[in-house]
């Protein structure tokens, strides 16, 4: 039965490619441990990724995918809310009545218009541009208390504040005021072969970045060839971008603080502190690469539990697009 007493929580992650270590560390390691303690809403923000040009066949094999990931990486359909943003038809009617009360000037503003659209110059559409007035109507459906993301989202969380106050402000109470919740460990995972960048599935070179379904051999050859300074001691320092970021990774799985990290390498090279930190990310992805393995082969079972998950999404849905749209004066 739904806790009504539990807090709730949405988020949603783009199919725009293979997942990396950097969303696992950042973004949905804390969805699994917020499974816990709120009632919580996820899902795989299908609408967002044709804001850069697609092709139909691999984004259809990207949405499956990355809905299956979400499964095989232990959230639990049962207690929570997963489903794929476009079979919602509330996220994209809401988003237009909000784009309606979002300025030009306000969106102009947001970085990673900016840098999206330097990045595809070729391709400046208005659904790049109005992004976050899309995003805030996959928030502000769902009334969520907390909206875990990455800190490079948190000026999105912003917007979706400022239009659902001006909103409110208007007529009245209509959305709940999210909060942004953004982790303290493995919150920026930088790339393997540029530490001083941060690990991107889109880096065209692909010893930088661990996809959370890469084979063993696979990570643990990225991680031997991570790198490093010429120091060769495993410690945090201001200049040791590389191994800062091999300590960060090792601590956000093991746990460990960097201080244990160095006493457990004092007196060892790079090359075992490489290897150590390759075997525990392997250790650590395995058992979700396994069960994707298996969950990706049941297209039947997939099929079944992204709908039935939509089906309670829009339950949601419904009720805040209906109260909003009496709200603004619609003939309902
Ligand atoms: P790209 O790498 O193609 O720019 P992305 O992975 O940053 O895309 P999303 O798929 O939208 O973009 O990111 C999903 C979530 O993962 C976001 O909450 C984001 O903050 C987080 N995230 C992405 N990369 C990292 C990283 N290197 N370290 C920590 N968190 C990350
Ligand atoms: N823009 C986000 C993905 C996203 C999202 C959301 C995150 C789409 N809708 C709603 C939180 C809540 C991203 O690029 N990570």
């Amino acid at each position: 039965m739904e806790n009504t007493a539990k807090k709730t929580v949405l988020s949603c992650i783009q199919p725009s490619g293979m997942l990396t270590l950097g969303n696992y560390l950042g973004a949905l390691k804390n969805w699994i441990n917020m499974q816990e303690e709120f009632d919580c809403t996820f899902a795989v923000a299908d609408l967002h990724a044709i804001t850069v040009r697609q092709e139909p066949a691999k984004l259809r094999a990207q949405i499956h995918s990355t809905f299956a990931l979400l499964l095989a990486l232990g959230l639990d359909p049962e207690r929570s809310t997963l489903f794929i943003q476009s079979h919602v038809p509330e996220h994209s009617q809401l988003a237009w009545l909000l784009s309606c009360y979002t300025q030009f000037g306000e969106m102009s503003r947001m970085t990673q218009f900016k840098d999206k659209s330097a990045k595809h110059a070729d391709n400046v559409n208005v659904g790049l541009f109005a992004y976050p007035a899309l995003m805030a109507a996959d928030i502000l459906l769902y009334n969520p208390d907390f909206v875990p993301v990455g800190a490079d989202q948190k000026q999105h969380l912003e917007i979706t504040r400022d239009i659902a106050n001006r909103f409110n402000g208007i007529y009245g109470d209509v959305f709940k005021i999210p909060e942004p919740f953004i982790a303290k460990t493995g919150a920026r995972v930088m790339s393997l072969q540029d530490p001083t960048k941060k690990m991107s599935k889109s880096d065209e070179n692909l010893n930088s970045w661990v996809a959370i379904l890469d084979t063993p051999d696979d990570i643990m050859r990225k991680f031997k060839r991570a790198v490093t300074d010429s120091e060769a001691r495993v410690c945090i320092g201001e200049e040791k971008h590389g191994i800062n970021n091999l300590i960060g990774i090792y601590s956000a799985i093991t746990g460990k603080s960097s201080d244990a990290i160095t006493a457990e390498f004092e007196g060892k090279g790079y090359g075992d502190f490489k290897m150590a930190v390759g075997e525990a990310v392997v250790e650590e992805l395995r058992p979700i690469r396994e069960r994707y393995e298996q969950i990706i082969k049941d297209k039947k079972q997939l099929e079944e539990l992204y709908k039935a998950g939509a089906a309670k999404a829009e339950r949601t849905a419904i009720r805040t697009l209906s109260k909003a749209m009496k709200k603004v004066g619609f003939v309902l």
